[in-house]
């Protein structure tokens, strides 16, 4: 390699063209300020679009934190609103277990209450037929021709020779529209035994032995009127009769004839 210097105004390209071999000399001088103008371009290029890449890069990596941010904040607001919810949940869970212990008190008042209910509403019964039966004996009886009235109530006493077991004797009455007698007072009993000395009414244990009931299906009540050492069940007696001049109680055999005497 030579360097050649041909004239002045190639002098001011020597820099540039000191390396370059004489043949390559015309040449040499016009490619690199050509092509360094268009690195040159290219770098500028390069540069403004490294630029704008950048620049793209900073805003989308802006919009992605402030994206995050936000998502940020909503996970926040999700995880508030799991552990309000949880708390509410449990609260609601809460309130549930309490709702179902005073739901099964309730049911248990309600049950006493139903019994009551029940308890009242029998004794509401019982009194209404009190008072209707209470009417009933409140108006003046006019008993049938033959029967006998004592404080406004209706007696039939059988025939004078006339007997009877203690189940046909009720037949009898219960043909009549009534049934065997109900004692209830002293004086009803003094009543009866004037009529007849030795006679059947209506009392009776042979549904339960020693249970003594009227025919009317009530319990006797008070004691009675017991003839002293009665009644004894003596061979098996279920039925009862008014015997011998004192005129008190007797328990006798069913099967025995004797006088009746009904109560309407
Ligand atoms: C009779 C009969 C009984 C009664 C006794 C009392 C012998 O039987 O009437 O029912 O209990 O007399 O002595
Ligand atoms: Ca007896």
């Amino acid at each position: 390699m030579s360097v050649a210097f041909n004239s002045k105004s190639e002098e001011g390209k020597r820099d540039s063209c000191t390396l370059m071999a004489p043949d390559d000399r015309s040449k040499s001088a016009w490619l690199p300020q050509s092509l360094v103008w268009w690195i040159g371009a290219a770098a500028v290029c390069l540069g403004f679009l490294l630029l704008l890449v950048i620049l793209g890069l900073v805003a989308q990596n802006g919009r992605a934190i402030s994206h995050w941010k936000k998502l940020q904040v909503g996970l926040m607001e999700c995880e508030n609103l799991v552990y309000n919810l949880t708390k509410d949940r449990d609260a609601l869970r809460d309130e549930r277990e309490q709702l179902k212990r005073n739901s099964s008190s309730l049911n248990k008042e309600l049950d006493v209450l139903q019994s009551q209910y029940k308890a009242v509403a029998a004794s509401r019964d019982k009194l209404q037929e009190d008072v209707r039966r209470l009417n009933h004996s409140k108006t003046e009886r006019n008993c049938h021709q033959g029967w006998i009235k004592f404080n406004n109530k209706c007696y039939y006493a059988s025939d004078k020779g006339a007997a009877k077991t203690w189940e046909e004797s009720r037949k009898d009455c219960l043909q009549r529209r009534a049934d065997l007698v109900i004692i209830t007072t002293k004086d009803e009993l003094d009543f009866v035994s004037k009529i007849y000395t030795r006679t059947w009414i209506g009392l009776s244990d042979m549904q339960q032995e020693n249970k003594w009931k009227w025919v009317d299906g009530s319990d006797l009540i008070g004691g009675g009127f017991w003839q002293s050492g009665e009644p004894n069940n003596s061979g098996d007696e279920d039925c009862v009769e008014i015997s011998r001049s004192n005129g008190e109680w007797n328990d006798a055999l069913c099967s025995i004839e004797i006088p009746w005497i009904c109560e309407d």
